[in-house]
């Protein structure tokens, strides 16, 4: 069961207001996903990702087929069961991460023969093997198996993912058994060249899913090019279904794609930054294991009221890094989503009252970001 409804345009950008509503909960859009690969958000529990806000997560295909296997967690009562999560959840069909966490891998129009990244057992997958691995886990918004090419890559080269991408689709759609239960989303792809991006865009639109991802980008191009992709593909899908950017999270592209019309984001970022110590503020990122922080006894950022900023120093938490306390790494964490939560907030009040251009600005005057 998914519903979409827009109900509101913000008057001087692309930018919308909306709401996905999944048998697990209501998501206000635009919405950032953290994302959860093994079926856990990096430390993280879930009572904990409740509290800061968190009305749907993303774990992977991929990941969770490898190991413990689609099998198990169906057997298990499903992913959200599994992981006691009973907030929302998408499935990222893995065709991102097949082709990055595989170096041996053989691609055909069937599907994708690769090689285990654990314990270099050989794999088949292809959109019907998909379907059924992502039926089985059952999160509430599943992802067709795409190819996501890398950048940059010739013109040819794309022009043929693409369409595999397209008939990829149309099978995911077909072998698909839950289609009640589980919104399929068709991924649209075509690098960074224009003519392919339209075409994908409007052959995927052709094919009706409830809603649409641009896949593909944040793969390497520049910033700017990619906001270009982002604007002229929004305005091919269709206004009444979510449009989601794939593996996008950084507070500067949240920003500019929700200018050109994004509703749902996710990315590692945040989570991974955190535990190797770098965390996100209103000023900007902030290595805590500086020797600056050492006698810092202010919060990480003095703006922001999570769990760790109310509670702990910067001069803490620099500690518990250098000491390889795990504690660390949870605090980084549990603050990291939290600002990107706020910043998501914060977006959606700019819309309400149809000043994102200048919320961006001021955003962006005190983060430091140039622009
Ligand atoms: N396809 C899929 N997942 C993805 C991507 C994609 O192109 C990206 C691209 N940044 C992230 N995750 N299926
Ligand atoms: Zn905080």
């Amino acid at each position: 069961m998914l519903k979409f409804e827009v109900h509101k345009r913000e008057k001087n950008t692309m930018a919308r207001l909306g709401l996905l509503q999944t048998s697990h909960g209501t998501i206000e859009t635009p919405v950032f996903m953290p994302v959860g690969t093994q079926a856990t958000v990096k430390a993280m529990t879930p009572d904990e990702l409740k509290d800061i806000g968190a009305k749907i997560i993303l774990s992977n295909t991929y990941h969770l087929y490898l190991r413990p296997g689609h099998e198990l967690i169906e057997k298990a009562g499903g992913l959200h069961k599994f992981m006691s999560w009973n907030g929302s959840i998408l499935t990222d069909s893995g065709g991102f991460q097949i082709f990055s966490l595989n170096k041996l891998r053989n691609i055909s129009e069937d599907g994708v023969e690769f090689i285990s990244h654990l314990d270099g057992s050989r794999h088949f997958i292809g959109p019907e093997e998909n379907m059924r691995i992502q039926n089985a886990l059952g999160a509430d918004i599943i992802m067709a198996f795409d190819e996501c090419v890398p950048y940059p890559a010739d013109y040819d080269y794309v022009k043929n993912s693409m369409e595999l991408t397209l008939k990829w689709a149309k099978r995911c759609k077909e072998s698909h058994k839950r289609p009640d239960e589980q919104a399929l989303f068709g991924i649209v792809q075509g690098g960074t060249y224009r003519d392919l991006r339209e075409e994908s865009a409007r052959r995927t639109v052709d094919l009706d899913f409830p809603g649409y991802a641009i896949g593909g980008l944040s793969v390497g191009e520049e910033k700017e090019l990619m906001y270009e992709v982002i604007e002229y593909t929004t305005p091919l899908l269709p206004f009444d279904k979510p449009r989601y950017l794939m593996g996008v999270g950084s507070p500067d592209a949240l920003i500019e794609g929700v200018i050109r019309g994004i509703d749902m984001f996710d990315c590692v970022l945040p989570t991974r930054i955190a535990r190797n110590g770098t965390v996100m503020t209103s000023h900007g990122k902030l290595v805590i294991r500086n020797a600056e922080y050492a006698e810092d006894f202010r919060p990480l950022d003095e703006e922001c009221d999570c769990y760790a900023c109310r509670n702990f120093s910067r001069a803490y938490i620099r500690h518990l890094f250098k000491a390889g306390e795990i504690l660390a790494a949870r605090l980084a964490t549990i603050h990291n989503l939290y600002f990107l939560m706020k910043l998501m907030e914060k977006i959606r009040q700019a819309i309400k009252e149809d000043r994102l251009l200048e919320f961006r600005k001021e955003f962006f005057t005190k983060y430091g970001y140039v622009y």
